[in-house]
């Protein structure tokens, strides 16, 4: 197994249209990184790979000089194009053992769990897990069911990596979960399409340090 550890504290999830477009998105990515977030994700459903490639290249860009990593949400040929620093896959994406495959050791593998069934089929090649939606979310229409707080413990409990908690999260609901042992909170919402995105995170930021000293 390779483990390639990122610190998961912030994950800024990227949606194009809560950030309006590219460079809202972009613009997004670099005050959350000057905040505080701790790892970029680019999330983009119903694009088309062009658009996915200019994005990423421009995100890369822009994320570099802060070394905040920036993940590709399901793409991998989008994050071999450009060089990410890694990828994030769904259930209905490729396998995380095919996804590892074709990236290879080094790049950062995530992988979305929402229940223990899926929990207990995760295979050696993931980094890290994406567990949720841990509470109600109006982000993502397809989402499973919230899992809230107690059965999102006993997922972190029973996982053998390190967890982001994603759904919902805000600055006043994410203590919680860092007291159930997840390593960091990621979140779309309450970053993007904020009207001040920079302290919009610089809170979230502050919220996370104390929860985790807390724990
Ligand atoms: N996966 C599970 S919930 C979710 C994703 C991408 C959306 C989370 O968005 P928000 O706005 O932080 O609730
Ligand atoms: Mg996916």
């Amino acid at each position: 197994m390779s483990y390639n550890p990122i610190d998961l504290s912030l994950y800024l999830v990227l949606d194009p249209d809560l950030c309006r477009d590219l460079e809202g998105m972009v613009r997004t990515a670099r005050l959350a990184a000057e905040n505080g977030a701790t790892v970029v994700q680019l999330r983009a459903p119903g694009w088309k790979r062009r658009q996915w490639l200019e994005a990423a290249r421009e995100l890369k860009a822009v994320l570099a000089p802060f070394g905040v990593p920036l993940i590709i949400n399901d793409h991998v040929d989008v994050a071999l194009a450009i060089d990410a620093d890694g990828v994030h896959v769904g259930q209905d994406d490729l396998p995380a053992t095919e996804a590892r495959r074709l990236i290879g050791p080094d790049k950062v593998l995530g992988l979305s769990v929402s229940n223990a069934a899926e929990l207990a089929a995760v295979p050696q090649d993931v980094d890290y897990l994406g567990i949720g939606p841990v509470y109600a979310t109006g982000t993502k229409p397809d989402a499973a069911a919230a899992t809230g707080v107690s059965l999102f413990g006993h997922l972190v409990a029973a996982a053998r990596l390190p967890v982001v908690a994603i759904g919902g999260i805000n600055g006043g609901n994410c203590a919680p979960l860092f007291a159930a042992g997840a390593q960091g909170v990621a979140v779309v919402s309450a970053i993007c399409g904020q009207c001040d995105p920079a302290r919009a995170t610089a809170e979230l930021r502050t919220r996370i340090g104390s929860a985790k000293q807390r724990r």
